[in-house]
């Protein structure tokens, strides 16, 4: 169907479990677990889920959790539950004064769901599986759509992560590979992945996301960001931060990607690449402010794949559940090499159909006219760049 077969010369892997679409954060939180269905049934329609091959994820141990984690943590996370939290962590209670406990990140951004620990550890389950499918040559590229929550740290939950399944997949990558780079064109600074490996040159982390101190989550990731610079520090330089303003488009976005990640393979070498897919960079998402088509989006994971070196791709924000799962249905069609070949109009029937109403049952929805300005003239882009390619050659010492 649709033209669509298996790559020729290699294998993609897709790790994923329905069970971690169930889960809700609650009704007015933008995460939304059920767009990982969407972007199944997409996927499935076309008939893409007979190139790969497909992979139930298991649930991510206690022990695997703790090789990033701190145990406390994940004790807190396996046991807290909506009914428990107010009663055996009384200083989570709304409202609660003079306690000094752990807090571990929980609130709004981060609430406390039915069947939290389980999500999580699911997710982190299959980020880990496609790095060891990986390293065991047996993928060449494994996808895991439900992964990529950049924010977590080793003991606090941060932007509606918990797991830093991303920290923990390249930890698994780091036993084979001398040298893996992390690339992050979610909307957001990857700031948990950068801030695990501060210290280690072994991991060459880049986020390109709106940057904004004062009033764009987390506030971090400037330009001079690099890495602690005292001189005996292995991790010095190897944290690359492209900061943006509102607006970017496909044009611009595709010029700086390719500009910036090209001379970064050419000049790190790395051995693995973890792409996180943060489809909150596409026009129209509600928390986003870029301009960024499917296409332009999909041409980062065109222009990584381009360099043949063992990949892990992961998903992350994405807030418009529909164009979040055209995003990413697009950019499996990539990875198996059938997107010159995908029949534009969405092959799907009710009840999904309907999802899709809004712009048509097309893969490629024009952007409408209610877009931000392009806030990112070219001299500003160039100047990136510039300071970007500086950057890189400090880091042979
Ligand atoms: O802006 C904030 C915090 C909460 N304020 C006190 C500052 N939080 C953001 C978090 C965004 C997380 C993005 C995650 C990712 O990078 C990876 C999965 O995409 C936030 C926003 C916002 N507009 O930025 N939280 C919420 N909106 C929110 C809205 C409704 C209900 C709960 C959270
Ligand atoms: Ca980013
Ligand atoms: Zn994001």
């Amino acid at each position: 169907r649709n033209g669509i077969s298996r790559p020729k010369g290699y294998t993609v892997s897709w790790h994923a479990n329905p069970e971690v679409e169930k889960h809700h954060f609650g009704m007015a939180h933008p995460m939304k677990p059920w767009r990982l269905t969407l972007t199944k049934e997409i996927v499935m329609a076309y008939g893409m889920h007979t190139a790969m091959d497909t992979h139930l994820s298991r649930a991510a141990t206690v022990e695997e959790l703790v090789e990033f984690h701190k145990e406390d943590y994940i004790d807190f996370l396996s046991s807290v539950t909506p009914q428990n939290l107010g009663t055996n962590y009384p200083w989570l209670k709304p409202g609660a004064v003079g306690y000094s406990g752990p807090f571990f990140g929980v609130g709004e951004d981060c609430p406390i769901f039915d069947g939290l620990f389980e999500y999580c550890s699911l997710y982190a389950g299959a980020s880990i599986d496609a790095a060891r499918k990986l390293t065991s040559h047996q993928s060449d590229i494994a996808i895991n759509w439900s992964g990529g929550l950049h924010h977590a740290k080793k003991a606090e939950a941060s932007g509606f992560c918990y797991i830093n399944d991303i920290v923990l997949a390249i930890l698994q990558l780091l036993r084979h590979h001398p040298r893996v780079l992390y690339i992050d064109i979610d909307v957001h600074h990857g700031d948990g992945v950068e801030q695990a490996f501060w210290s280690t040159d072994r991991v060459l982390t880049l986020s390109f996301h709106k940057y904004d101190k004062e009033t764009f989550f987390p506030g971090t990731g400037p330009l001079d960001d690099t890495g602690p610079t005292h001189p005996d520090n292995p991790g010095a330089h190897h944290s690359l931060n492209v900061p943006l303003n509102d607006g970017i488009d496909d044009v611009s976005y595709q010029w700086l990607f390719e500009s910036v990640v090209g001379p970064c393979i050419d000049t790190y070498r790395p051995t693995a690449i973890v792409l996180q897919c943060g489809a909150d960079s596409l026009g129209h998402d509600r928390l986003g402010c870029f301009n960024l088509n499917i296409q332009g989006h999909g041409s980062c994971v065109s222009y990584v794949k381009s360099f043949k070196i063992p990949l892990l791709v992961v998903g992350g924000g994405g807030y418009t559940p529909r164009n979040v799962a055209r995003a990413w249905a697009h950019e499996t069609s990539i990875c198996i090499g059938a997107d010159k070949g995908l029949d534009p109009t969405l092959p799907l029937h009710t009840p999904f159909r309907h999802h899709f109403a809004e712009e048509g049952p097309t893969l490629f929805p024009p952007l409408h006219a209610t877009r931000f300005e392009n806030k990112n003239p070219r001299a500003y882009l160039e100047s990136v760049v510039t300071a970007i390619r500086e950057q890189l050659r400090y880091m042979h010492g």
